[in-house]
This record gives C-alpha cells, sequence and structure tokens, in this order.
C-alpha cells in the first residue's frame, strides 16, 4: 500500500487518472481505504457537501445536472458522486446519470463519478465519506453527492452532508409518507420536482405545512420549493436556497456542530467495527475465552456476567490486542 502517498500528491497536482486510482482504492476494501484516508486527511477541509436523496426516478440526477452548471458558471469546482447501493457500477441508472451528465466531461472543473460501495464495511456512508474527502484533497469546492433514497439508506446521507436536499414527487401521499419515515428531520431543503405534473402545488403545500408544524421556532426553516428540473426551471432557486442554508450553518456555528458530531460518530463507530473485526478474527472457541463461551451455551452462566469475566481475563484482553496487522 506504499503508493497511495505518492497517488494522492499526484492527485493533488490534478491529475486525473491518480484520482482515478484513489477511487478504486477506496472502493476496494475497507484496508485499502483506510491507507488512503491517512494520506489524503492532512489535506481536507475546504469543499462543501451537498447531498441529494429521495426516491428512484424523482430527477434527482436531472437535478444535480443542472445545479453543476450552476456551480461552474460560479467558477466553483465540483465534484460530483452517484451512490446507488442497489445497483452495480455498471447498472442502469449509474450509466444513465453518466450520460445525462456527459456534456460536463470536457469541464476540468468537474469530477463526475459512481461510487460501488459493496464490500466496504460501513457502507455506504463510509464509502461516501472517504470519496467526498478524496474529491476534497483534489480541490473541488462543492462535493454534490447523489443517493437513490431505499429504506434506511437515505438517512446515511446526514453522515455525510453539510446539506441535505430531499427530493419528492408531486404524488402527496408518498410525500408524507417519506416524511414520516424520518427524512422530515435531515431534510434542509424540500424540493418537489416534476411540477409539470398533476398534484405539485398540492404536494408542495402538504410538506410545507408538514415543516411548519415541526420546525416552527427552529433557526432554520427548511423551503419547500417547486421544480421542473427537466427544463431546469426552479433549479436557480434551489441554487440559492443551498447557498442560504450554508451561510446560515456558518454563521450560526451549526455547521462546525454539524461536522464535529459527524466526526465523533465516525470515530466511534470505526472503533466499534475494529473491536468487532478483531472478536471475529481471534474467534472465541479456544482458551479460557473458549471455556466462558461453552458455559454461556450451556446455560450455566448468563452472557452478561460471562462478558464481564471475559473482560477481565488478560488472556482474551491481549489476545484482542494482538498486532493484526491491520493498521494502515
Ligand atoms: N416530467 C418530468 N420528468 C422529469 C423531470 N425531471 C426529471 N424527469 C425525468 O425523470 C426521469 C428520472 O430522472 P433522474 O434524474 O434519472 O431521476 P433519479 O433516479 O432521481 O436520479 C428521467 O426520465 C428524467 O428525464 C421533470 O421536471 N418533469
Ligand atoms: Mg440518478
Amino acid at each position: 500500500m506504499q503508493c497511495t502517498a505518492g497517488l494522492v500528491e499526484r492527485m493533488m497536482t490534478g491529475d486525473r487518472h491518480a484520482l482515478s486510482r484513489l477511487f478504486s482504492l477506496i472502493e476496494r476494501d475497507t484496508k485499502a481505504l483506510s491507507a488512503v484516508m491517512k494520506d489524503v486527511y492532512p489535506h481536507v477541509g475546504k469543499a462543501y457537501c451537498v447531498g441529494v436523496t429521495g426516491p428512484p426516478g424523482a430527477g434527482k440526477s436531472t437535478i444535480v445536472d443542472g445545479l453543476i452548471q450552476l456551480f461552474r458558471s460560479d467558477g466553483v469546482g465540483v465534484g460530483v458522486l452517484a451512490v446507488d447501493p442497489s445497483s452495480p457500477i455498471t447498472g442502469g441508472a449509474v450509466l444513465g446519470d453518466r450520460i445525462r451528465m456527459q456534456r460536463h466531461s470536457l469541464d476540468h472543473g468537474v469530477f463526475i463519478r459512481s461510487l460501488a460501495t459493496r464490500g466496504i464495511r460501513g457502507g455506504l456512508s463510509r464509502s461516501a465519506r472517504a470519496a467526498v474527502r478524496v474529491l476534497d484533497a483534489f480541490g473541488c469546492d462543492v462535493v454534490l453527492v447523489e443517493t437513490a433514497g431505499v429504506g434506511q439508506t437515505e438517512l446515511e446521507i446526514m453522515k455525510v452532508a453539510d446539506t441535505v436536499v430531499v427530493v419528492f414527487v408531486p404524488e402527496a401521499g408518498d410525500a408524507i409518507q417519506a416524511l414520516k419515515a424520518g427524512l422530515r428531520e435531515i431534510a434542509d431543503v424540500f424540493v418537489v420536482n416534476k411540477g409539470d405534473r398533476e398534484g405539485a402545488d398540492r404536494a408542495v403545500a402538504a410538506i410545507d405545512e408538514e415543516v411548519h408544524d415541526t420546525r416552527a421556532g427552529s433557526w432554520w426553516r427548511p423551503p419547500v420549493l417547486l421544480t421542473q428540473a427537466i427544463n431546469g426551471d426552479g433549479i436557480p432557486d434551489l441554487h440559492r436556497a443551498i447557498a442560504d442554508h450554508r451561510a446560515q450553518s456558518e454563521k450560526s456555528s451549526r455547521l462546525e456542530d454539524r461536522r464535529r458530531e459527524r466526526r465523533r460518530l465516525e470515530f466511534t463507530e470505526a472503533l466499534r467495527e475494529s473491536i468487532e473485526s478483531r472478536i471475529a478474527r481471534i474467534g472465541l472457541g479456544s482458551g479460557r475465552i473458549g471455556s466462558i463461551l461453552s458455559r454461556v451455551e450451556r446455560g450455566e452462566i448468563d452472557p452478561y456476567l460471562a462478558v464481564a469475566s471475559a473482560m477481565d481475563d488478560q488472556e482474551f484482553i491481549s489476545c484482542l490486542m494482538r498486532d493484526f496487522g491491520d493498521k494502515p
């Protein structure tokens, strides 16, 4: 893994080939990802991350495409990550995104990449976080992360994004349903896309009412915007709403609080994972820990008392602390 430092160095001089290689590494496995992070981390902290989430087909990629153009017209360097845990990298959705965004492919201020998250422990949030950092170090001012909302995965975007945009389509029933499922809390900006469709105004009103009830008196009241991404309608308003949210969160130190909380979560998650994987590696079948386990299995001691015994057992603890060569 010695090559990562050199790759990072080349990537930081604007070498896109090195950037692509780094992406392949962070997609490969957890160990490669950690090695890349070690070299990238000292160079991050400038990029602002915007998450765009919502159900498949809502128009997220079309919206992102419109946003790229607006950011570029301000001279902002843009990185785009399409994260889709449900479809493989060659799958239809991602391929479609690539084609749709192709018009940006000759622009050196834009880097678009789909991200495969399988094979990485910690899934979407860990790979996406790493990828955002790589793009940050590369020099992107803004990183747009598109995630297809499938169950819990859309909530994961919170762990990455500084501003979360949640996209709905006009079927108001669906929208309200999704709000109840937890999106209400994570959205900083709501978008009802496909404004050309029946019921769009009703959906906006319904979400607006819901937001009014739940965010009354809060430092930020998420706007509910109507867009028609297919012809660019409403995208400048969205661009402005993102900038407003950014300015407000920077001014009120909410951004720093949010990032601090994310780093804390990231550390504790990684720590837990590291301990879990060590337990899996050493196995619990032999030695004194093995006999404790057998007694638990036979129902002779309760599992919690057994944990306390294990934690007091020097042999077990020193096994856990052994050097597994898994450090980056
Ligand atoms: N009618 C209509 N179709 C749209 C609009 N925006 C996007 N679409 C279409 O909806 C489909 C899904 O869009 P896409 O951006 O790939 O959605 P994603 O899966 O959320 O990324 C595509 O065929 C788009 O052309 C819109 O405002 N109105
Ligand atoms: Mg898409």
